[in-house]
């Protein structure tokens, strides 16, 4: 997987633009998400969406554009707010020589930087692999600076053949495993709805449910100003008189 969290990754963003001029997703939150990693905004390039290309979501014109603003930052990633085919992220990265990632790729990795439990680390991996499994194609082997991949570094067909049976193999356990986990929690939970009401509490990231779970609880989790803070779910009893 991709590092994130390493300290000198220098980020630059593309933000797709909508033809009525407003953006695809909330600016702010994707340039937050974006610095939650870790990683510094050197620069953010707008894009109308007019024109879609294929082969590279972005024209030649607006490419140049964001090659030579990255070339000047020295920056190492670029992050689309956007969804981007895996076609279309192994040709931005051939142009690029550096990684491209999308909108959902960005919210795995920090959604790995956050998971703590066992279960909610599964649940990441899961997820990660089955986006990985997508990317594992012939050619996906242009970027010689690949770091920390599942056997990316320039795997030849064989490699490649192999790559895929073990993310394969790794998804079947992984499933397997929540799968157990899921019947426990049923139980677990089934027991619980004996005896008490379940209430849960829903909201978007950062809306404020563990500070209202902290309060109605008197426990201490992690509350604070920063999106998905929290990805694991907490049961606490409380008695109301
Ligand atoms: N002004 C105001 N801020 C609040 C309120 N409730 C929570 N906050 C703040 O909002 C921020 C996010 O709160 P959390 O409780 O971590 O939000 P969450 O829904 O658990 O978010 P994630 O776990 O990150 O998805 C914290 O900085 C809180 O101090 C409120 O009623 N008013
Ligand atoms: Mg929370």
């Amino acid at each position: 997987m991709i590092e994130l969290k390493e300290k000198s990754t220098n980020a630059h963003l593309v933000i797709i633009r909508s033809s009525k001029g407003s953006v695809e997703y909330d600016n702010e939150e994707f340039i937050s998400l974006t610095l939650s990693t870790g990683a510094a905004v050197k620069g953010i390039t707008y894009v109308d969406a007019r024109k879609f290309i294929r082969s590279s979501l972005i024209g030649k014109g607006k490419m140049k554009e964001i090659k030579d603003e990255v070339d000047l930052n020295c920056s190492d990633l670029i992050v689309f707010n956007y969804s981007l085919s895996a076609s279309q992220e192994r040709n931005l990265e051939q142009y690029f020589k550096i990684r491209v990632i999308d909108r959902t790729r960005l919210i795995l990795d920090i959604f790995a930087q956050r998971a703590r439990t066992n279960t909610g680390k599964l649940q990441v991996e899961l997820a990660q692999l089955t986006h990985l499994s997508t990317r594992l194609i012939r050619g996906w082997t242009h970027l010689e600076r690949q770091k920390g991949g599942i056997g990316l570094r320039g795997p030849g067909e064989t490699q490649l053949e192999t790559d895929r049976r073990l993310i394969q193999n790794r998804i079947k356990s992984i499933k397997s495993k929540l799968k157990k986990i899921s019947t426990q929690r049923q139980t677990t939970r089934k027991s619980r709805n004996k005896v008490m009401k379940n209430v849960a509490l829903v909201g978007y990231t950062n809306a404020g449910k563990t500070t209202l779970f902290n309060t109605l609880c008197g426990e201490n989790a992690l509350a604070e100003d920063k999106l998905f803070a929290t990805l694991d779910p907490l049961f606490r009893p409380v008695e109301f008189t």
